[in-house]
């Protein structure tokens, strides 16, 4: 199995990059982020308890969304791998990550961490807000909420996979298409390694 994390920022790319990798390593995509908004857009119990939270831009609780993991990882076992899109977002959803998937024999081959300015990620957000459905990217207050969620309690989750040498991180600011392919070259790496 090829595990790998795509991390970064809010309007890093992750969401963008993520289908593009799955398509060509046929690998599961988890977007922790998806998951949530098909819990909103079902009007499930759990999708109204974390409704007003992702609005204003906060995080969700970390026994949410590892539950949610580890029922995902449980409903997929055939699969390549995972590509793990937006988990995880704190030091405590990471270790949960390494337990569950030591559990299954397998770990994280690498985490891709895409790096882009404050002011692009502002711009991206914003205008993504002006064509798509998304309440999180409808004004600067409540993007830079989730920037400062990200640098409290989501940058750690870099340093926790340092410890293991497991962290690259790719330019993400530029041409789509030339982003992806610097992110093939580091996967196409570990894959030989
Ligand atoms: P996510 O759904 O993960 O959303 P995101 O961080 O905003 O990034 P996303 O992947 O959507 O955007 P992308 O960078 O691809 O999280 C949303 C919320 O869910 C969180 O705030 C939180 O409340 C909750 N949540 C999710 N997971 C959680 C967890 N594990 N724990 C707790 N809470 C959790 O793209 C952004 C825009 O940039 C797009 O419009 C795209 O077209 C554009 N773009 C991408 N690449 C570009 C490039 N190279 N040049 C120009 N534009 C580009």
């Amino acid at each position: 199995m090829f595990n790998l994390i795509l991390f970064g920022p809010p309007g890093s790319g992750k969401g963008t990059q993520s289908e593009r990798l799955i398509a060509k390593y046929g690998l599961k995509h988890l977007s922790t982020g998806d998951l949530l908004r098909n819990e909103i857009a079902g009007q499930t119990p759990l999708g109204m308890a974390v409704k007003n939270l992702m609005a204003e831009g906060k995080l969700v609780p970390d026994e949410i969304v590892i539950e949610m993991i580890d029922i995902a990882l449980e409903n997929n076992p055939h699969v390549n791998g995972f590509l793990f899109d937006g988990f995880p977002r704190t030091t405590a959803q990471a270790e949960a990550l390494d337990k569950l998937l030591a559990q299954k024999g397998t770990e994280i081959a690498v985490v891709l961490a895409l790096q882009v300015s404050q002011e692009e990620l502002i711009k991206r957000l914003l205008n993504r807000g002006r064509t798509s459905d998304r309440s999180d990217d409808v004004n600067e207050d409540i993007i830079a909420a989730r920037i400062t969620e990200y640098e409290k309690k989501t940058a750690a989750v870099a340093d926790h996979y340092k410890k293991f040498g497991k962290v690259k991180y790719v330019k993400g600011e530029g041409d789509i298409d030339e982003i992806f392919g610097l992110l093939c070259k580091e996967i196409d790496a570990k894959k030989v390694a």
